[in-house]
């Protein structure tokens, strides 16, 4: 493109003002530019025009300019600049990263902290993310549904749910799609996938938890938890390479290495037996510590799935095993010493359903249209969920699961 004419809109990154030279580093979403008004070469007036403020929004009419020694090999040589709303106040931390700002900070001050090339990176590789699921999902022949945020009784169990006035009732926020995915294969839909918000009241504090999150979930008719695991496999494996083919900028920019694309699978029994050979002591039937999550990571590779959890720790759907009544078939998948990913064969016995609600402290009353649902016709079926905000974290190597997600809500922040 050297000598033709374009017009740019972007942001002030930088300024420097050598006398006779005045740069100006323009920034969008897909890089940075720099603009070169050299005495003689351009007009006075634009000359003058380029001493802006950082992070002055603006439009650059100029010519490409040929030029090895510029970071992109070319540059451009502006013929008009035009401040297309001047600031009105002072930019709270330096986008540049200069100066490293407080997560609080860029959290408070979203728009501004986009607009760090960091974070850019980041939202890219998860546009990827599902991209990738939803290419995956359509080759295999899955329906793409939509599932209520509003609905009137628990979908996980346990008491983390929002309550919110629905007219003269109460109503909750759906912790996740759970009950109507498997509505929708029992309606003969057969194969579903969602990508959905999902709402937990956790009193989490810490840097993996959100009380906002979106699922990435799959439910599959006529299935066990094993045909679950092989397309959660699939799935897995094709963002991993789907991002390291399409975001190789994005994750050279935020020195992250999305690891090998291979998983290795261990039942629950197994797990605690390494484990225990490890020193990381844990009894059969306990959920596994953070820190235990992150041992069979380094010992058995980047992605884990271990499988047949004992009944206890897991949710009241998840169908028991038929050959160990100790556990279900359930599973979770870790990556890089962190669960994202959750699943089992469900339950489609109604009266077996109605025993494990029990046993799980809950009301079968609650769930009546869910269990009369199984009365009907219900096939096997088999389905989990994948965390975006919590595989986003673990491919860009973010430390903190609020820089993966765009408006966080956590137990505090519910603004911007
Ligand atoms: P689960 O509750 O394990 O399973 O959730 C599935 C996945 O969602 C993510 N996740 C979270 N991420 C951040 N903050 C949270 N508070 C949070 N809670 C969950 C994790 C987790 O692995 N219905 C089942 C799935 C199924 O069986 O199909 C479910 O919701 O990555």
């Amino acid at each position: 493109m050297d000598g033709s004419e374009v017009i740019l809109g972007g942001w002030v990154h930088e300024v420097r003002n050598i006398g006779k030279i005045v740069f100006i580093l323009l920034r969008d979403h897909s890089g940075i530019v720099q603009v070169i008004g050299k005495e003689g070469d351009v007009s006075e007036n634009v000359m003058h025009s380029m001493n802006l403020p950082k992070e002055s929004v603006v439009m650059v009419k100029g010519r490409v300019k040929k030029n090895g020694e510029s970071k992109l090999g070319f540059e451009i040589v502006p013929s008009e600049i035009v401040n297309l709303n001047p600031l009105e106040s002072a930019i709270p931390f330096e986008v540049t990263g200069k100066v490293p700002a407080e997560i609080d900070v860029r959290l408070d001050n979203r728009h501004i902290d986009l607009r760090r090339l960091d974070t850019t990176s980041i939202f890219n590789i998860q546009s990827t993310v599902l991209g990738s699921f939803r290419k995956t999902m359509a080759k295999d022949g899955f329906t793409e549904i939509r599932t209520p945020a509003l609905v009137e009784a628990a979908t996980e169990g346990g008491a983390d749910l929002f309550k919110v006035e629905y007219f003269d009732r109460k109503a909750f926020l759906a912790q996740s799609p759970q009950l109507y995915k498997q509505l929708a294969v029992i309606g003969g839909m057969d194969r579903v996938f969602m990508v959905v918000p999902v709402f937990r009241a956790e009193k989490h504090n810490t840097v993996f938890h959100l009380n906002e999150i979106t699922q990435m979930d799959a439910e599959l008719g006529f299935a066990d938890h094993n045909d679950a695991i092989r397309l959660l496999k699939k799935a897995v494996k094709n963002i991993i390479k789907d991002v390291v083919y399409s975001n190789e900028q994005d994750l050279k920019r935020l020195s992250a290495d999305a690891g090998e694309p291979k998983v290795t699978e261990i039942r629950y029994a197994k797990a605690v037996s390494l484990l225990n050979e490890n020193n990381l002591n844990i009894e059969f039937g306990q959920d596994f510590t953070r820190e235990q999550e992150g041992a069979l990571c380094s010992i058995l590779g980047d992605l884990v799935l271990v499988k047949e959890y004992p009944k206890r720790v897991r949710a009241f759907y998840s169908m028991p095993n038929e050959k160990d009544g100790r556990v279900c078939n359930s599973f979770d998948l870790l990556y890089k010493g962190l669960e994202i990913s959750s699943g089992a064969q469900r339950i489609h016995k109604p009266e077996m359903l109605v025993q494990s609600i029990k046993e799980h402290g809950l009301d079968s009353a609650d769930f009546d249209f869910y269990i009369n649902a199984f009365r009907q016709g219900a096939p096997p079926h088999a389905g989990w969920s994948l965390g975006l905000e919590r595989l986003t974290m673990k491919l860009t190597g973010a430390q903190n699961i609020r820089e993966c997600c765009l408006f966080p809500r956590d137990r505090v922040r519910l603004k911007p």
